[in-house]
Protein backbone atom coordinates (compact mmCIF):
# COMPACT_ATOMS: atom_id res chain seq x y z
CA UNK A 1 0.00 0.00 0.00
CA UNK A 2 2.94 2.59 1.12
CA UNK A 3 4.96 1.13 -1.85
CA UNK A 4 1.94 1.86 -4.24
CA UNK A 5 0.73 5.77 -2.64
CA UNK A 6 4.48 6.54 -3.06
CA UNK A 7 4.78 5.57 -6.61
CA UNK A 8 1.39 7.56 -7.24
CA UNK A 9 3.29 10.69 -5.73
CA UNK A 10 5.34 10.41 -7.64
CA UNK A 11 3.77 10.07 -10.73
CA UNK A 12 1.93 13.15 -9.54
CA UNK A 13 4.68 15.30 -9.36
CA UNK A 14 5.54 14.63 -12.53
CA UNK A 15 2.20 16.48 -13.61
CA UNK A 16 0.89 12.37 -14.62
CA UNK A 17 -2.41 11.85 -12.98
CA UNK A 18 -3.58 8.41 -11.99
CA UNK A 19 -5.67 8.36 -14.76
CA UNK A 20 -3.45 8.58 -17.14
CA UNK A 21 -1.48 6.41 -16.03
CA UNK A 22 -4.32 4.09 -15.90
CA UNK A 23 -5.03 4.69 -19.77
CA UNK A 24 -1.46 3.53 -20.22
CA UNK A 25 -1.78 0.56 -18.58
CA UNK A 26 -5.55 0.22 -20.59
CA UNK A 27 -3.57 0.30 -23.66
CA UNK A 28 -0.84 -1.86 -22.62
CA UNK A 29 -3.21 -4.73 -21.75
CA UNK A 30 -4.91 -4.20 -24.78
CA UNK A 31 -1.64 -4.18 -27.34
CA UNK A 32 -0.29 -7.42 -25.22
CA UNK A 33 -3.58 -9.52 -26.22
CA UNK A 34 -5.11 -9.52 -22.49
CA UNK A 35 -8.07 -9.36 -21.35
CA UNK A 36 -9.28 -5.46 -19.36
CA UNK A 37 -9.41 -7.88 -16.31
CA UNK A 38 -5.59 -7.49 -16.49
CA UNK A 39 -5.56 -3.94 -16.51
CA UNK A 40 -5.56 -3.73 -12.16
CA UNK A 41 -2.45 -6.01 -11.89
CA UNK A 42 -0.72 -4.47 -14.67
CA UNK A 43 -0.67 -1.25 -12.55
CA UNK A 44 0.40 -3.31 -9.77
CA UNK A 45 3.62 -4.81 -11.58
CA UNK A 46 4.66 -0.95 -11.80
CA UNK A 47 3.23 0.51 -8.99
CA UNK A 48 4.20 -2.25 -6.68
CA UNK A 49 7.03 -4.15 -8.32
CA UNK A 50 7.37 -7.93 -6.18
CA UNK A 51 10.50 -8.11 -8.57
CA UNK A 52 12.95 -5.85 -10.39
CA UNK A 53 14.94 -8.22 -12.76
CA UNK A 54 18.40 -7.19 -13.39
CA UNK A 55 18.74 -6.29 -16.77
CA UNK A 56 22.75 -5.89 -19.09
CA UNK A 57 21.53 -3.64 -22.12
CA UNK A 58 24.31 -4.23 -24.86
CA UNK A 59 24.74 -1.73 -27.48
CA UNK A 60 26.41 -2.91 -30.77
CA UNK A 61 26.57 -1.80 -34.45
CA UNK A 62 23.33 0.38 -34.27
CA UNK A 63 22.04 3.88 -34.17
CA UNK A 64 20.39 4.55 -30.58
CA UNK A 65 17.42 4.86 -32.08
CA UNK A 66 15.82 2.14 -29.83
CA UNK A 67 17.25 3.76 -26.81
CA UNK A 68 16.12 6.70 -27.87
CA UNK A 69 12.80 5.96 -28.74
CA UNK A 70 12.20 4.53 -25.20
CA UNK A 71 13.61 6.63 -23.22
CA UNK A 72 12.49 9.93 -24.59
CA UNK A 73 8.95 8.57 -25.31
CA UNK A 74 6.30 11.23 -25.48
CA UNK A 75 4.78 9.68 -22.08
CA UNK A 76 6.79 11.98 -19.72
CA UNK A 77 6.98 8.84 -17.90
CA UNK A 78 7.66 5.77 -19.58
CA UNK A 79 11.04 5.64 -19.04
CA UNK A 80 10.66 5.58 -15.34
CA UNK A 81 8.50 3.15 -15.59
CA UNK A 82 10.84 1.01 -17.27
CA UNK A 83 13.33 1.73 -14.83
CA UNK A 84 10.78 1.13 -11.88
CA UNK A 85 10.52 -2.26 -12.86
CA UNK A 86 13.79 -3.33 -14.39
CA UNK A 87 17.05 -3.06 -12.81
CA UNK A 88 19.28 -2.29 -15.42
CA UNK A 89 22.70 -3.02 -14.19
CA UNK A 90 24.44 -1.53 -17.47
CA UNK A 91 23.35 0.78 -20.47
CA UNK A 92 25.99 3.00 -22.16
CA UNK A 93 24.19 5.79 -23.11
CA UNK A 94 21.80 6.23 -19.78
CA UNK A 95 24.78 5.08 -17.00
CA UNK A 96 27.06 7.75 -15.71
CA UNK A 97 30.35 5.54 -15.41
CA UNK A 98 32.41 5.66 -18.04
CA UNK A 99 35.96 3.70 -19.81
CA UNK A 100 37.38 1.32 -16.91
CA UNK A 101 34.36 1.83 -14.47
CA UNK A 102 32.14 0.84 -16.93
CA UNK A 103 33.97 -1.91 -18.14
CA UNK A 104 33.95 -2.81 -14.66
CA UNK A 105 30.81 -2.64 -14.15
CA UNK A 106 29.35 -4.99 -17.15
CA UNK A 107 32.01 -7.86 -15.98
CA UNK A 108 31.15 -7.51 -12.16
CA UNK A 109 27.23 -7.42 -13.24
CA UNK A 110 27.34 -10.69 -15.62
CA UNK A 111 29.25 -12.42 -12.63
CA UNK A 112 26.78 -11.55 -9.67
CA UNK A 113 24.11 -11.80 -11.98
CA UNK A 114 24.56 -15.15 -13.61
CA UNK A 115 21.63 -16.53 -15.16
CA UNK A 116 19.28 -14.28 -13.79
CA UNK A 117 19.46 -11.33 -15.71
CA UNK A 118 17.75 -10.16 -18.75
CA UNK A 119 19.99 -9.13 -21.46
CA UNK A 120 18.57 -6.52 -24.20
CA UNK A 121 20.93 -6.19 -26.78
CA UNK A 122 20.60 -3.18 -29.41
CA UNK A 123 22.61 -3.58 -32.50
CA UNK A 124 24.12 -6.18 -35.07
CA UNK A 125 27.11 -7.97 -34.17
CA UNK A 126 30.28 -8.26 -36.78
CA UNK A 127 31.22 -11.87 -37.47
CA UNK A 128 33.66 -12.02 -39.99
CA UNK A 129 37.30 -11.08 -39.58
CA UNK A 130 37.60 -12.05 -35.99
CA UNK A 131 34.58 -9.81 -35.58
CA UNK A 132 37.25 -6.92 -36.28
CA UNK A 133 34.63 -4.47 -38.00
CA UNK A 134 33.08 -3.53 -34.66
CA UNK A 135 34.40 -3.16 -31.43
CA UNK A 136 34.37 -1.44 -27.71
CA UNK A 137 37.24 -0.64 -25.23
CA UNK A 138 39.27 -3.13 -27.32
CA UNK A 139 36.85 -6.17 -27.09
CA UNK A 140 34.45 -7.24 -30.62
CA UNK A 141 31.12 -7.02 -30.28
CA UNK A 142 31.63 -10.88 -30.68
CA UNK A 143 33.68 -11.42 -28.43
CA UNK A 144 31.44 -9.27 -25.94
CA UNK A 145 28.08 -10.70 -26.94
CA UNK A 146 29.76 -14.62 -26.62
CA UNK A 147 31.13 -13.57 -23.20
CA UNK A 148 27.67 -12.06 -21.43
CA UNK A 149 24.30 -13.50 -23.58
CA UNK A 150 25.09 -17.75 -22.67
CA UNK A 151 24.85 -16.05 -19.02
CA UNK A 152 21.24 -14.35 -19.55
CA UNK A 153 18.25 -15.66 -18.65
CA UNK A 154 16.58 -14.57 -21.94
CA UNK A 155 17.56 -12.41 -24.49
CA UNK A 156 15.40 -9.41 -25.71
CA UNK A 157 17.10 -8.00 -28.70
CA UNK A 158 15.26 -4.56 -29.78
CA UNK A 159 15.39 -3.36 -33.15
CA UNK A 160 15.46 -4.68 -36.72
CA UNK A 161 19.48 -4.69 -36.32
CA UNK A 162 20.18 -7.01 -33.18
CA UNK A 163 17.05 -9.06 -34.36
CA UNK A 164 18.28 -9.53 -37.80
CA UNK A 165 20.83 -7.01 -39.07
CA UNK A 166 19.56 -4.10 -39.79
CA UNK A 167 21.17 -1.49 -41.78
CA UNK A 168 24.60 -2.63 -41.11
CA UNK A 169 23.86 -5.79 -42.77
CA UNK A 170 23.10 -4.56 -46.08
CA UNK A 171 24.68 -5.40 -49.39
CA UNK A 172 27.85 -5.49 -49.69
CA UNK A 173 27.89 -5.97 -45.67
CA UNK A 174 32.12 -6.27 -45.30
CA UNK A 175 32.18 -6.72 -41.86
CA UNK A 176 29.48 -9.78 -41.78
CA UNK A 177 27.15 -8.47 -39.54
CA UNK A 178 24.33 -10.21 -38.56
CA UNK A 179 21.79 -10.24 -35.79
CA UNK A 180 22.66 -11.70 -32.49
CA UNK A 181 20.12 -15.02 -33.02
CA UNK A 182 22.33 -16.12 -36.22
CA UNK A 183 25.77 -14.30 -34.88
CA UNK A 184 25.55 -16.95 -31.87
CA UNK A 185 23.51 -19.57 -33.30
CA UNK A 186 20.99 -19.46 -30.49
CA UNK A 187 17.25 -18.36 -30.18
CA UNK A 188 16.19 -14.41 -29.12
CA UNK A 189 13.09 -12.88 -28.59
CA UNK A 190 13.39 -9.99 -31.45
CA UNK A 191 11.55 -6.76 -31.28
CA UNK A 192 12.09 -5.54 -34.87
CA UNK A 193 11.41 -2.32 -36.38
CA UNK A 194 13.71 0.54 -37.03
CA UNK A 195 13.11 1.75 -34.44
CA UNK A 196 10.45 -0.65 -32.78
CA UNK A 197 7.83 0.85 -31.12
CA UNK A 198 8.38 1.14 -27.63
CA UNK A 199 5.35 -0.23 -26.57
CA UNK A 200 6.19 -3.67 -27.62
CA UNK A 201 9.19 -3.75 -25.16
CA UNK A 202 7.41 -2.63 -23.03
CA UNK A 203 4.94 -5.44 -23.48
CA UNK A 204 7.34 -8.12 -23.32
CA UNK A 205 8.86 -7.46 -20.54
CA UNK A 206 5.63 -6.64 -18.60
CA UNK A 207 4.07 -10.11 -19.86
CA UNK A 208 7.35 -11.84 -18.26
CA UNK A 209 7.06 -9.85 -15.07
CA UNK A 210 3.43 -10.69 -14.89
CA UNK A 211 2.75 -14.09 -16.48
CA UNK A 212 6.79 -15.25 -15.60
CA UNK A 213 7.37 -16.04 -19.02
CA UNK A 214 8.35 -14.48 -22.58
CA UNK A 215 5.56 -14.22 -25.01
CA UNK A 216 4.68 -16.75 -28.01
CA UNK A 217 6.22 -15.69 -31.00
CA UNK A 218 6.32 -16.97 -34.37
CA UNK A 219 9.17 -18.52 -36.08
CA UNK A 220 11.28 -15.50 -36.61
CA UNK A 221 11.41 -14.61 -32.63
CA UNK A 222 8.28 -11.74 -32.49
CA UNK A 223 6.14 -11.69 -30.20
CA UNK A 224 2.78 -12.91 -32.20
CA UNK A 225 1.09 -9.87 -29.60
CA UNK A 226 2.57 -7.52 -31.73
CA UNK A 227 3.93 -9.16 -35.10
CA UNK A 228 1.10 -11.28 -35.80
CA UNK A 229 -0.61 -9.75 -38.80
CA UNK A 230 0.32 -7.41 -41.61
CA UNK A 231 0.40 -3.67 -41.84
CA UNK A 232 -1.82 -4.65 -45.15
CA UNK A 233 -4.59 -6.39 -42.93
CA UNK A 234 -4.62 -3.33 -40.59
CA UNK A 235 -4.43 -0.60 -42.61
CA UNK A 236 -7.19 2.13 -42.79
CA UNK A 237 -5.87 2.88 -46.07
CA UNK A 238 -7.41 -1.07 -46.96
CA UNK A 239 -10.75 -0.36 -49.07
CA UNK A 240 -8.71 2.45 -51.61
CA UNK A 241 -6.48 -1.05 -51.95
CA UNK A 242 -9.40 -3.12 -52.88
CA UNK A 243 -11.11 -0.07 -54.82
CA UNK A 244 -7.68 0.20 -56.95
CA UNK A 245 -7.45 4.12 -55.66
CA UNK A 246 -3.76 4.64 -55.40
CA UNK A 247 -1.62 7.52 -55.12
CA UNK A 248 0.99 7.73 -57.90
CA UNK A 249 2.56 10.93 -56.82
CA UNK A 250 3.70 12.60 -53.89
CA UNK A 251 1.91 15.75 -53.36
CA UNK A 252 -1.09 14.45 -55.78
CA UNK A 253 -4.75 14.78 -55.11
CA UNK A 254 -4.86 11.18 -54.43
CA UNK A 255 -2.38 11.85 -51.81
CA UNK A 256 -4.52 14.43 -49.78
CA UNK A 257 -7.40 12.01 -50.62
CA UNK A 258 -5.64 9.40 -48.34
CA UNK A 259 -5.43 6.98 -50.90
CA UNK A 260 -3.54 3.64 -51.17
CA UNK A 261 0.48 3.96 -51.09
CA UNK A 262 0.88 1.08 -52.94
CA UNK A 263 1.81 2.20 -56.17
CA UNK A 264 4.70 4.65 -54.21
CA UNK A 265 6.34 1.42 -52.62
CA UNK A 266 4.12 0.46 -50.22
CA UNK A 267 5.46 -2.74 -48.30
CA UNK A 268 2.64 -3.11 -45.57
CA UNK A 269 1.53 -6.50 -47.62
CA UNK A 270 4.78 -8.01 -46.44
CA UNK A 271 5.42 -6.57 -43.52
CA UNK A 272 4.34 -8.15 -40.14
CA UNK A 273 4.19 -5.17 -37.10
CA UNK A 274 1.33 -3.84 -35.42
CA UNK A 275 2.05 -0.03 -36.10
CA UNK A 276 -1.34 0.99 -37.83
CA UNK A 277 -3.05 -0.28 -34.06
CA UNK A 278 -0.39 1.53 -31.87
CA UNK A 279 1.50 4.50 -33.49
CA UNK A 280 4.01 6.20 -32.20
CA UNK A 281 4.33 9.41 -29.97
CA UNK A 282 1.16 8.24 -27.88
CA UNK A 283 -1.01 7.51 -30.47
CA UNK A 284 -0.68 10.72 -33.04
CA UNK A 285 0.52 8.93 -36.18
CA UNK A 286 2.40 6.55 -37.85
CA UNK A 287 4.05 6.37 -41.56
CA UNK A 288 1.19 5.77 -43.42
CA UNK A 289 -1.39 7.92 -42.08
CA UNK A 290 1.52 10.66 -42.23
CA UNK A 291 1.14 9.89 -45.78
CA UNK A 292 4.45 7.75 -46.22
CA UNK A 293 4.41 4.04 -47.50
CA UNK A 294 5.66 1.57 -44.61
CA UNK A 295 9.09 0.70 -46.00
CA UNK A 296 9.12 -2.94 -44.22
CA UNK A 297 11.41 -1.72 -41.34
CA UNK A 298 10.76 -4.50 -39.18
CA UNK A 299 10.90 -7.29 -41.84
CA UNK A 300 14.63 -9.20 -41.97
CA UNK A 301 16.99 -8.05 -44.33
CA UNK A 302 14.65 -4.89 -45.06
CA UNK A 303 17.69 -3.21 -46.54
CA UNK A 304 18.10 -5.34 -49.66
CA UNK A 305 14.54 -6.70 -49.70
CA UNK A 306 12.87 -3.65 -49.75
CA UNK A 307 14.91 -1.13 -51.75
CA UNK A 308 14.56 0.55 -53.75
CA UNK A 309 12.19 2.48 -51.73
CA UNK A 310 9.28 4.57 -53.34
CA UNK A 311 8.91 1.84 -56.45
CA UNK A 312 6.12 -0.79 -56.82
CA UNK A 313 6.94 -4.47 -55.74
FE1 LIG B 1 18.87 -0.34 -35.49
FE2 LIG B 1 18.45 0.60 -32.88
FE3 LIG B 1 17.25 1.20 -36.45
FE4 LIG B 1 18.60 2.59 -34.97
O1 LIG B 1 19.68 0.91 -31.77
S1 LIG B 1 16.76 -0.75 -35.52
S2 LIG B 1 19.51 1.50 -36.71
S3 LIG B 1 16.45 2.87 -35.27
O2 LIG B 1 18.49 2.30 -33.23
O3 LIG B 1 19.29 -0.72 -33.74
FE1 LIG C 1 -1.72 -1.84 -47.88
FE2 LIG C 1 0.11 0.09 -47.85
FE3 LIG C 1 -2.13 0.42 -49.21
FE4 LIG C 1 -2.15 0.41 -46.55
S1 LIG C 1 -1.19 1.94 -47.88
S2 LIG C 1 -3.58 -0.64 -47.89
S3 LIG C 1 -0.58 -1.14 -46.13
S4 LIG C 1 -0.52 -1.13 -49.62
FE1 LIG D 1 8.25 0.48 -40.00
FE2 LIG D 1 6.32 0.15 -41.72
FE3 LIG D 1 5.74 0.48 -39.19
S1 LIG D 1 8.18 1.30 -42.05
S2 LIG D 1 7.36 1.82 -38.50
S3 LIG D 1 6.84 -1.22 -40.09
S4 LIG D 1 4.62 1.29 -40.91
Amino acid sequence: MEQEKAFYERLAGKGVSRRDFMKYCTFLTATMGLSSSFVPKVAEVFAAPKQRPPVIWLHFGECTGCSEALFRTIYPYVDELVLEVLSVEYHETIMAAAGQQAEDQLHSAVKKYKGKFICVVEGAIATRYNGGYGKIAGQSFLEMAKSVVPNALATICIGTCSSYGGIQAAKPNPGGYKGVGDALGIKTVNIPGCPPNPVNFVGTVLNYLLLGKLPATDNLGRPLFAYGKTIHDQCPRRSHFEQDEFVEEFGSEEAAMGYCLYKVGCRGPETFNNCPVVKFNDGTSWPIQAGHPCLGCSEPNFWDKMTPFYEEM
